[in-house]
């Protein structure tokens, strides 16, 4: 802290990438517009239980008509990455065979903008949004075929866009997709089995490792990487079964995906536990799992705490994110329980000594807040106060210092999300944006975190 007790601003070394996130379902609209075809989320948003959530899932905030002024506002945070995500169904409506021209000259569009301002692409190839066509025919990735049609359209979209983009994230949180949407039945496709969600989680690997050799055979020089949500997880309480259930939680949540991705293995002691689950895996599948990447994505929001339950079948064991009572896991008075900033550096400390110190980007990390919008007389945005984020901002990027600091790889870092954006099931609800949105006009304003940002950025030493 300064003398007028100020954060100052942590430095991170030259070449660091300062970015935000979006993806493809939550920001573009335009859902079946010019040959897009409808996704497994068109479908599941379109049930009449998310029915007041019909505009954010058919219009979310119009990029698709409109990415220009997003541009604007990208350059004036002085960002100089942008990681967003492609929508399969927008560029091969069937999943598969022909291609849809207008969904590709969309993307085409808005990476040589990117570029023109000096902002460098991040393009995530599959943010959930699975065409339902695709879904229809193999299962979606609860069928092992869909490992391979996701591999020939990383193919397609990288012989497009690959001669000018050259940073490629296969998959966004593999866990989350396999968990919400097949396990828990919260998300698309609204799946409920155990079973199922070990298949997604196998599949869904085997078709990052089958896409990143011909990513590679491609575009020799691109940067390839996988986005994994990531928990520290700890007891509830302090008792040897709670620390024996986060033992076993790490292994379900986070260790699955590291080890079979850097080692090329699965976690021996999950499979005794959860051996009826176990998705059949053929020979020759754990290497192409764990082929060389380039760099390792992260999404870090908060930790997760464990408690021993017996009732569970098989898992006797349950996680949540509520933060246990007491000020254990709560560092700063205005963010109260829930964010942990060290977690950040926990994890970066974990990749650096268990997983071979590979390069890492953050590339999620932000939070909803209150917010308060000021308005001139005409109603126009004049200013959005939102203390609660930026608190949240500087100190998670205190701790990412801090781990680079400690000698952990990291490149760059990704605010979750560049506007207020349609999160999912929750539609317009769940703002966490650095720019806020009036989801009614469509009017954009940066908010005070945004500005926070900007001035992180500026102030770098170049
Ligand atoms: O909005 C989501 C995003 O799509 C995936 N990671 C978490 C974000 C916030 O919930």
């Amino acid at each position: 802290m300064n003398p007028e007790g100020m954060t100052s601003l942590p430095q991170f070394p030259e070449g660091f990438l300062f970015g935000a996130a979006t993806a493809a379902f939550q920001i573009e609209g335009g859902w079946n517009e010019d040959g897009k075809g409808p996704s497994t989320w068109d479908t599941f948003m379109h049930r009449p239980r998310y029915a007041q959530h019909q505009r954010a899932a058919e219009v979310a905030v119009d990029t698709y008509h409109d990415f220009q002024t997003d541009l604007g506002l990208m350059v004036e945070l002085g960002l100089n990455a942008y990681r967003f995500s492609l929508s399969w169904s927008r560029i091969l409506p069937e999943g598969r065979g022909t291609t849809n021209s207008r969904g590709l000259e969309y993307y085409s569009g808005l990476v040589d903008a990117l570029l023109e301002r000096g902002i460098t692409p991040f393009i995530t190839i599959y943010h959930w949004d699975m065409p339902q066509a695709l879904a229809d025919l193999c299962g979606g990735f609860i069928g092992r075929d869909a490992a391979i049609y996701y591999a020939d359209y990383a193919e397609v979209v990288v012989r497009h866009l690959g001669d000018r983009v050259k940073h490629w994230i296969t998959l966004n949180e593999p866990w989350e997709h396999a968990m919400f949407g097949h396990f828990l039945g919260e998300h698309a496709p609204g799946k409920r089995s155990p079973w199922a969600y070990f298949r997604v989680a196998h599949h869904e690997l085997l078709g990052h490792g089958l896409a990143v050799e011909r990513i590679r055979s491609l575009a020799p020089d691109a940067q390839v990487g996988i986005t994994l949500s990531q928990f520290p997880v700890y007891p509830m309480q302090d008792t040897a079964r709670n620390r024996a259930a986060a033992r076993f939680a790490d292994l379900f949540v986070n260790r699955f995906y590291l080890d079979a991705l850097y080692r090329g293995v699965y976690p021996d002691d999950l499979w005794r536990r959860l051996w009826p689950f176990k998705p059949p895996i053929r020979s020759g599948d754990m290497d192409i799992i764990a082929r060389p990447t380039n760099f390792l994505g992260v999404n870090y929001y908060s930790p997760m705490f464990a408690y021993h339950d017996w009732r569970i079948p098989f898992f006797q064991a349950w996680i949540e994110r509520q933060t246990p009572p007491g000020p254990a896991y709560i560092e700063d008075e205005l963010l109260g329980p829930g964010p942990y900033p060290s977690g950040l550096h926990e994890l970066a400390i974990r990749y650096r000594d268990e997983y071979g110190n590979p390069p890492v980007y953050i590339t999620e990390n932000g939070t909803k807040a209150d917010e308060q919008v000021k308005r001139d007389a005409a109603g126009r945005i004049m200013e959005v106060h939102d203390p609660y984020r930026q608190r949240y901002l500087e100190l998670y990027l205190d701790q990412l210092a801090r781990a680079i600091g400690d000698g952990a790889d990291i490149r760059g870092y990704f605010v979750w999300s560049l506007m207020d954006l349609n999160e999912w099931t929750s539609g317009y609800t769940y703002p966490m944006g650095l720019i806020h949105v009036d989801h009614a006009s469509q009017e954009r304003a940066i908010k005070d975190s945004g500005y926070w940002y900007r001035d992180l950025i500026r102030s770098q030493a170049r």
